[in-house]
């Protein structure tokens, strides 16, 4: 198998367990003919098991069974269609969809530690430099010397240079001095590594609002992506880390990671429902071209196939 269709294959194995639990069951319960209390309970927390999360688990057996009981004779599949897709339509999956091309962009990647920033990183400089850009990676994990190396490794991998600051110094005037170099050299996109940041750490939060405000103020809001980096695993706990980092750096969407290590997939539409953001590409491997873009259409469909 090559690695191309490896990862086209990862991406519609994490659908697969999506569709098992929400798929198979509405059409179970729609082909029978009384349905009980206790099996309208199971569907609910079917679509919670699949990711969904409580509030649109409610709102979508609630809704079910409503059309079940006044319109038998719909066709459920297209309904079913509809309010997933209502649910996704509005996901802006391209990149600096407003950015003067002639202009240098800047990416920042948020999240927490162990999620796959790097990688992204690494794949991201891979996907944009096959895209006719001319890409830098900026390493602003300064607390590790190993991070800036893992950074560097990728670099190396993909073709692209690495820029690091002094062992030790202020992320944000690595990014600063990274923005810098890279407008002197007519680059056109940098994409930021950062290091992993909890919630529950005040100071290293602070330290991303400063990075932030550098990108800011050196690059208009229009050429900057702050990209949210989540494990497709993390369910409730993704909520709370885009919560948290929010408040200090505007997310402007988000990079779902590890979908090939069982991924449920519901998590997307409560991203879009509870967050509004939108979802940029999916990480389904640690290989360099292991990141899908997302197409919402196609993610329905392939849901409901
Ligand atoms: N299976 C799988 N592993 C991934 C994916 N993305 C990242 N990883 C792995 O997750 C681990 C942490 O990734 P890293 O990029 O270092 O995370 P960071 O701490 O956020 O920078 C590494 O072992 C990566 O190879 C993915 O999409 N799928
Ligand atoms: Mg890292």
């Amino acid at each position: 198998m090559t690695e191309k269709t490896g990862r086209w294959q990862r991406w519609r194995q994490g659908l697969g367990k999506m569709k098992e639990e929400v798929k198979n069951r509405f059409s179970q319960i729609w082909n029978q003919g009384k349905v009980d209390e206790k099996e309208w309970e199971e569907l609910e927390e079917n679509l919670i098991q699949a990711d969904l999360g409580p509030q649109l688990a409610m709102e979508l057996t609630e809704e079910f069974r409503e059309l079940k009981e006044s319109s038998p004779d719909k066709d459920w599949k297209e309904w079913l269609f509809d309010k997933l897709y209502s649910l996704v339509k509005d996901n802006h999956s391209q990149w600096f969809s407003q950015a003067d091309p002639q202009k240098l962009k800047v990416l920042l990647l948020l999240g927490i530690n162990g999620v796959g920033k790097t990688t992204v990183a690494g794949k991201l400089a891979y996907a944009f430099s096959h895209q006719e850009e001319r890409v830098s990676l900026i390493a602003a994990d300064t607390f590790r010397a190993a991070a800036e190396n893992q950074l560097e490794v990728w670099a190396k991998r993909v073709g692209v240079h690495c820029f690091r600051g002094s062992p030790g110094a202020d992320p944000a005037s690595v990014v600063f001095d990274g923005i810098e170099r890279a407008k002197k050299q007519g680059e056109s996109l940098v994409v930021v590594d950062t290091a992993g940041r909890s919630h529950a750490n005040r100071n290293l939060l602070a330290e991303l609002g400063k990075i932030g405000r550098v990108a800011a103020k050196n690059v208009p809001p229009e050429q900057i992506e702050n990209i949210l980096v989540v494990d497709a695993l993390a369910g409730q706990n993704a909520f709370v880390q885009a919560d948290s980092l929010s408040q200090v750096i505007p997310i402007t969407g988000i990079i779902l990671t590890k979908w090939d290590s069982q991924a449920k997939g519901g998590i997307i539409f409560r991203i879009r429902r509870e967050l509004g953001l939108s979802v940029k590409g999916i990480g389904v491997g640690e290989g360099v071209e292991d990141l899908i873009p997302f197409d919402p259409e196609e993610f329905v469909r392939a849901v409901l196939s």
